[in-house]
């Protein structure tokens, strides 16, 4: 270390207070020692002289790396070199620092010990003479059973004080990285801290939560932990209060998670920030639904408008430094756009954000002209919409003999397809899968996703399908139908379909269905499916089936072209 620097509140100090501040970069201390003697009383005289608070950074090997002056209550320490820390690994930096009067080490000192990460923290009362008095020590605790975050050591004279510092924090290392242990060999996957940050309705956010960790498991996240943290007030940079993001620092350090999943959507800045505080990857709802859309995508249509909404969500988020970028852009396994430097990254955003627009325009004109032929043929349309996971294409298989990809998860159909189904008298309908809805849909995502639900529009009907055994069924509900009105579809007939039926009382069902005018099925199950093709063809040639009724899915399904 060559740089003499000293942090903090320097103002009003005499060179020579100052140049006795700085000699404390020349000390050393044996490896093995949390502190000496000399240092100590070098500090504790310095302090009470300048009537402020004095710390030092001591590396592993006993230099001191950083001194930093404080006020008489408090001392900042600064921006520590932002290297990696490995798997359960601490920061290889103690603090050392005095207290003016005889108090223990206070909150400030422990949210620091926890967010950066330090080996540990010290502070040394100074006596009126400016001899050192008591010595407060803390360090952090690996997962315990009695969910113990940090140990307060005894108060002891540094002269007193017994211990092996190195053979402690490397005892320390070991523990916390046997949490990561549990992690198969060549498992890659992100270990997530779910994290939703509420004024009120605690209820709502721990189903808020549960949906978020369906979303965080279909995108390959193994989650460890979900917390619900009630504010009164937001704070504007980090979300949560200093004092839970230290909580959140220590528990993903005990639990060997690497990654804070939001469920509410951050601001460039707040990402940033609580990135940098607490070394870890930080990404919001928005980030992970993108990511599960860029992973499921396989049209060409797909890909591109996933690519468009990852880099226009990305684009306010290049304004940063390269280091602090590099832990959102790489996002969850780094699938995120490739990285150079910072300026000619986002020019070249912009540029690509542009030549795709123009690609989904050209691609937009050519679905209108298939839509066009296929009004000209008159062949009515029927559009599946609902909910993410409420079984629409599990509908759209059972209908039409098809195969495509259905699967508890959310988001499992992200390329719809069309086919054809035939009602008796030679009648032909198409029939449509979609992209599921799902509440607090991203503006970027809707707008990605706008010409696929363009599509909706020149449906003759929508099928809403409503997964009833949900334990939030009517607001999954109320969620696609105030989507239905965002994108001017409420016009469209919709005939609402009970999905999944065989998961709850037959009564339930009923009931239902007679308030709400409703068809029940059960998706996999053809023989639940005739009632709802009799609504289905009331509704599109306003007449009653005839009584000579054939199963239109013992036709054979054709592919739309
Ligand atoms: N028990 C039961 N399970 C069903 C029924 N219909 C669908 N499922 C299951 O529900 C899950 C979701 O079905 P999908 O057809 O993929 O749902 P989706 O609405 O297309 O979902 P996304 O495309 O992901 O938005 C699958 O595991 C289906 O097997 C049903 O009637 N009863
Ligand atoms: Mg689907």
């Amino acid at each position: 270390m060559t740089s003499t620097r000293i942090y903090g509140h320097i103002t009003g100090l005499k060179p020579g207070q100052l140049r006795r501040i700085e000699h404390l970069y020349r000390r050393r201390l044996p490896p093995e020692r949390v502190i000496s003697q000399e240092l100590a009383r070098n500090l504790t005289e310095l302090s009470n002289e300048i009537k402020r608070q004095l710390g030092v950074l001591v590396s592993r090997r006993g230099s001191v790396v950083s001194v930093m002056v404080g006020d008489p209550h408090g001392l900042e320490i600064p921006p520590l070199e932002r290297v990696r820390l490995g798997a359960g690994r601490l920061q290889g930096l103690r603090c050392l620092h005095t207290h003016l009067g005889s108090e223990p080490l206070s909150k400030d000192d422990l949210t620091d010990l926890a967010i950066l990460r330090l080996d540990m923290m010290v502070a040394v009362e100074t006596q009126p003479d400016g001899l050192p008095g008591m010595m407060h020590c803390a360090h952090l605790l690996p997962n315990n059973p009695a969910g113990k975050q940090w140990e307060v050591l005894p108060p002891v004279f540094p002269s007193q004080l017994e211990l092996d510092f190195l053979k402690l924090i490397y005892s320390l290392e070991r523990e916390f990285a046997r949490a990561q242990g549990v992690r198969e060999l060549g498992d890659h996957r992100d270990r997530a801290i779910l994290v939703s940050v509420v004024k009120s309705d605690r209820l709502g956010a721990e189903e808020a939560l549960q949906e978020l960790t369906e979303l965080a498991r279909a995108s390959g996240i193994v989650v460890m932990d979900a917390v619900v943290q009630l504010r009164q007030q937001i704070d504007p940079k980090y979300l949560l209060g200093r004092g839970k993001l230290r909580e959140l620092a220590i528990n993903t350090l005990q639990l060997g998670a690497d990654l804070i999943v939001f469920d509410q959507e951050l601001t460039p800045t707040q990402a940033r920030s609580i990135s940098e505080a607490t070394d870890l990857k930080v990404i919001d709802r928005t980030q992970l639904i993108l990511d599960i859309f860029a992973q499921r995508a396989s049209s060409r249509d797909g890909k591109i408008q996933v690519e468009l909404a990852q880099l226009k969500y990305l684009l306010p988020r290049l304004r940063t430094k390269e280091s602090g970028l590099s832990r959102l852009t790489g996002g969850i396994g780094a699938r995120g756009p490739g990285e150079t430097t910072y300026e000619i990254q986002r020019r070249r955003v912009r540029e690509r954000i542009h030549r795709l627009e123009q690609q989904i325009e050209t691609l937009g004109r050519e679905r209108r002209q298939k839509r066009a032929q296929r009004e000209r043929k008159g062949m009515p349309v029927i559009s599946i919409i609902g909910y993410t996971n409420a079984g629409k294409t599990t509908l759209l298989n059972s209908l039409t003999h098809s195969q495509a990809f259905a699967a508890d998860q959310p988001f499992a159909t992200l390329d719809p397809m069309s086919r054809r189904l035939r009602f008796p008298e030679d009648r032909e309908v198409i029939i449509t899968d979609t992209v599921g809805f799902i509440r607090n849909l991203p503006k970027d995502l809707i707008a990605a996703f706008w010409a696929t639900l363009e599509e909706l529009r020149s449906a003759d009907l929508l099928l809403h399908v409503v997964d009833i055994s949900h334990p939030q069924y009517e607001d999954q509900m109320a969620t696609v139908e105030a989507l239905l009105k965002e994108l001017g579809l409420d016009e469209t007939p919709v005939l609402t379909v009970f999905n999944k039926q065989d998961k709850v009382a037959p009564r339930l069902a009923q009931n239902l269905c007679r308030l709400c005018n409703a068809v029940s099925i059960a998706a996999h199950d053809p023989s639940t499916l005739p009632p709802l093709l009799d609504r289905i063809q009331a509704m599109l040639w306003n007449q009653f089936p005839s009584p000579k009724r054939h199963q239109p899915w013992e036709e054979p399904a054709e592919a739309l072209p």
